[in-house]
């Protein structure tokens, strides 16, 4: 049995649209900060069986879900040269330690978690970087679920893909943690996957983000360079709203904003409107993260706890790189 983990990632300059959708290869890079508290553990373990099989948080997958890892697991089995390991099927047992339901990047951190595990069930004997391209199939946001803290994803240039993969930017002295407000009702948003194709194909504001996110991607490696918080902070507001403002001109539009997350945007802008180093940044979904300093993430977490609305605050510090056990 192999027993991998890696840790989901919420990115500061964001992903949104794929060139290549059957290789899931990005338009642009994407920067991304790895966080400790939202961690899948997977166990693999190879089987005689006609069919691959997963379990997610103790509940067996079927359709949709259980023929997306079938695939990434036939990626996988493509490039296996030892033909009896190459007919084994997968029993996959996958759990996350934050709530699946609150719809936070599971993808990210189960398709890391899986790649390292097939990696080593196959022998396929991919380097780290050659890892995350084999993520990125799985899920996009995945190839920078390989490596921990800070880390920059390359749209790459290969049609094969093999270039379109991330790498940890070192050096960096900023510490961010992060604060993440989950409502108590909400509904289930249109998948990233879904999201961002209707956006490339339909918003007539979608070119302009990618021109941009080249710019902001330069810009907020820099603020991070010299620990410019407040210029970060910028940056990574302004590249998620024109994210969800692309996603908003798409047609019909596609809104991620529940009023709770208004709410939760102008309470982090009112505390940095006071000096407080902290800022917003939203998925596809409804939920405000906030990142700020470890030593002020615990009271401003509790700030944005005073709504009614809020279900509870997630807490993390930045996470470590995916790993692996074979037993
Ligand atoms: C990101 N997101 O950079 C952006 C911001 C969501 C909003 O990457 O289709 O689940 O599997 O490649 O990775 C989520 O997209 O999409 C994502 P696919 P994925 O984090």
């Amino acid at each position: 049995v192999i027993s991998s983990s890696a840790c989901a990632n919420i990115a500061l300059v964001k992903y949104w649209g794929k060139r290549e959708p059957s290789l899931n290869l990005p338009e642009t890079g994407s920067l991304s900060l790895t966080l400790d508290a939202l961690r899948t553990t997977t166990e693999l373990e190879l089987i005689d069986g006609p069919a691959d099989e997963m379990l997610l948080d103790g509940v067996r997958q079927t359709g949709r879900a259980l023929e997306r890892v079938s695939s990434f697991l036939e990626v996988a089995r493509a490039e296996c040269t030892d033909p009896a390991l190459r007919r084994a099927r997968a029993r996959v047992v996958s759990n996350n330690s934050f709530p699946s339901a609150a719809g936070l990047a599971s993808s990210a951190s189960g398709f890391a978690a899986l790649a390292v595990a097939a990696n080593a069930a196959y022998r396929l004997g991919r380097d780290r970087t050659a890892l995350s391209a084999l993520a990125r199939r799985g899920s996009g946001s995945a190839a920078r679920s390989i490596f921990g803290g800070y880390v920059r994803m390359n749209s790459g240039a290969q049609p094969d893909g093999s270039d379109a993969a991330a790498h940890p930017i070192e050096g960096i002295k900023l510490e961010l943690s992060a604060a993440i407000v989950v409502g108590k009702a909400e509904e289930k948003a249109v998948s990233s996957t879904d999201g961002m194709e209707h956006t490339r194909k339909t918003s007539p504001f979608h070119e302009a983000w990618v021109r941009q996110v080249e710019r902001d991607l330069v810009a907020a490696e820099e603020a991070l360079a010299s620990s410019a918080i407040m210029r970060l902070s910028e940056i990574v507001e302004a590249n998620c709203l024109a994210m969800h403002a692309d996603a908003m001109a798409a047609r019909p539009g596609v809104i991620y904003f529940s009023p709770l997350t208004l709410w939760a945007i102008e309470r982090v802008r009112e505390l940095r409107s006071v000096g407080t180093p902290v800022m917003f940044t939203v998925d596809a979904g409804p939920h405000v993260v906030a990142f700020a300093p470890p030593a002020e993430i615990g009271w401003i977490g509790a700030a944005l706890a005073a709504h009614p609305g809020v279900d509870r605050i997630i807490l993390s510090h930045a996470g470590g790189p995916a790993t692996i056990e074979e037993f």
